[in-house]
Order: structure tokens, then sequence, then C-alpha cells
């Protein structure tokens, strides 16, 4: 086999309807189905060469050497569909301003089952490669498409995979992301998710009311109706980290200055600007809002955390070679 390089572009996504919490940890099969935004401003891209002279994998992410066990469990997975078993060199580059706080595993893995599933000799369609990211990281699934994305939970491996949502062309969605912190999470995603579907009194809660949230809220982007769209958004992070609170042990991701920043977006949505606010596993927030009112949030967080915590960020593309 040639020793041959691909490199893949993906892009980060923010869940609206989150994902949060697996029926399967194995195969990484979700609880309940999500819709995530794919943006423009954060990516990886990632190289992958299969090279018969490695004794192992290789993994170097952002210049530096890093243990590759979770990488090379993924490659294995890659390997067994080529039926082949050679060790590859992976290069990674996160392409997130360092103060961002904002890399992903969802751009990392859909980056990586590209370039890896192509160096490895197969090709694999959008819903094959949706299927194979998912297994590396639930949201990566979401990352292979660009725009709107909904993640359907499916019950087994065939079924669990991602399909783009037709945008319509006047609903000019855009986000603007505020850091607040950069350090490391307090309790990853894996685990806090784990401990909320097993511990959690209102998970059942979780599930039934999720569902009713991701069809409104597709009924909401088919009418252009932002501010439903933005209110279910809102509501569903809210209600995620709502579970953790009320997880045993409880955890939080937010940070004193997290509800500072949701209370400046419920005053600035008092006077008037369709501005809501999602957050994910961290303290940072996201402001949904419509590209006219970029400014005027991006002013507001800037005055109060600084402007260079605040990033807009529009729809991204679907990955991609390059
Ligand atoms: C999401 N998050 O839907 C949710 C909302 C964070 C909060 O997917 O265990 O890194 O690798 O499947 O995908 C982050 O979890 O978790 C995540 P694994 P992942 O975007």
């Amino acid at each position: 086999m040639n020793a041959t390089t691909y490199t893949a572009r993906a892009h980060t996504n923010i869940a609206l309807i989150k994902y949060w919490g697996k029926k399967n940890e194995e195969l990484i099969l979700p609880m309940n189905s999500s819709l995530s935004l794919t943006l423009d401003r954060f990516y990886t891209e990632t190289s992958v060469t299969f090279d018969e002279r490695l004794k192992e994998d290789l993994f170097l992410l952002d210049n530096s050497k890093k243990n590759s066990i979770k990488v090379s469990k993924f490659l294995d997975i890659v390997r067994q569909k080529a039926a082949i078993s050679i060790k590859a060199k992976v290069v990674s580059q996160n392409h997130v301003p360092s103060t961002a706080g904002l890399a992903s595993s969802a751009s990392a893995y859909a980056a990586l089952a590209l370039a890896a599933s192509k160096a490895a000799g197969l090709d694999l369609n959008k819903k094959e490669l949706s299927r194979l990211a998912r297994r590396g990281s639930g949201s990566a699934c979401r990352s292979i498409y660009g725009g709107l994305v909904e993640w359907q939970e499916g019950n087994d491996d065939q079924t669990s995979f991602a399909y783009p949502i037709k945008i319509p062309t006047d609903f000019e969605v855009t986000m603007v992301a505020l850091v607040i912190s950069t350090d490391y999470k307090k309790i990853s995603s894996r685990a806090g998710m784990k401990r909320v579907v097993e511990t959690s009194p209102y998970y059942s809660a979780w599930i039934q009311n999720t569902a009713e949230d991701l069809n409104n809220i597709k009924q909401a982007i088919l009418e252009r109706d932002f501010e439903t769209f933005g209110e279910i958004s809102e509501e569903n992070a809210m209600k995620m980290h709502a579970l953790n609170m009320s997880a045993h042990p409880h955890f939080s991701y937010f940070e004193p200055d997290t509800i500072k920043a949701m209370q400046i977006v419920e005053k600035l949505r008092s006077q008037g600007i369709s501005c809501y606010y999602t957050l994910d596993a961290g303290p940072n927030l996201k402001v949904i809002c419509l590209k006219k009112d970029v400014q005027v949030i991006t002013d507001f967080l800037s005055d109060s955390f600084g402007q260079e915590k605040v990033f807009v960020a529009g729809p991204g593309p679907a990955a991609h070679l390059i």
C-alpha cells in the first residue's frame, strides 16, 4: 500500500438541542437526537498517513506529540473496515484562537474520520462518514455536515448518524461566543453525561421533553421564526444544565461570570434585541442571534468582558479534503 497522505478540514459545531447521555458507550449511541450549527470560524485540520515503516501510531496535536491511545482506538476501527494493520501518523492542528477555549472533539474526530478513511483506501459516503466520526466522539458525527444538522439517535451503529437540515436563505443565524475561561473542564462531557444518566431523577423527563424541543425547533426553522428558535435553544441548554445540578454528586459548569453574561443577554432581549444563549460542558456562553444584531451584542459583551473574549461565527461548511 502506498503511504499517501490525506488532509481533511472539519469545523466545530454547537448544539442547540443537546446530546447528553449514551445508551451504548462502546458504539456511542445517544439517548436522544440532537441538532447543531456548524461554525465557520473554528476548525481542525488533520493529515493521516498509513506507513508500513511505523511500529506504532504517532499523534501530533498543534506541533507536539500526544498520547495516542484514543486516536489509535479510533484508527483500529478504520483499519478493521479497510482490512489493513498498518500504523499511521496523524498530524492535527486546531484553528481556534488559543484564548477561545472552543477547541472540540467534534471537529477533531470529523476531520480524522475523513482523512483516515481516505488514507486507508476507503471511499465512504457522508452517512458512513458520520457513523464513523460518531465512534470517536458523538458530537463529531454532526461536524461532517455544514450549517444546521440533526443527529438522529438511532438504535444501532447503522441507524445513528447525522444529516443536514436546510436553512432558509433569509434565516441568518449567527453566534457570538464569549470566553469566560479556557481552563480544563472540571468534569469531562463523557463523565458528566454518564453521571447524569445514572443518577439524575429527572433524566426520563429530559428524554421526553427534548424530543418535543427537537420537533418544535425544526418547525420554527421551517417557519423562519427566529424568536421561537432561540427560545427553544436557550431552554434546552438550561434543562441540560439543570440535569447536572440534579445529579449525584451534583455538578455545574457555570462560573460567576457565566451568570453575569446570561443576565446581559436577558437585558438586551428585554430591550428588544433577539438574542439567546446556550452553553456546553463549560462556562463559556454562546449567544444565538441574527446577523443584523451582531454589532450591538459584541459591543455589550466587549464592554463587560473585554474585546479579546468575544468571537463571532456564522454557519460553517461540511468536512472536506484539502
Ligand atoms: C452536544 N456536548 O450535543 C453536547 C452538549 C456537550 C454539551 O456533545 O463522549 O465530546 O465523545 O460522545 O461529543 C460533548 O460531548 O462526548 C457534547 P463523547 P462529546 O454537543
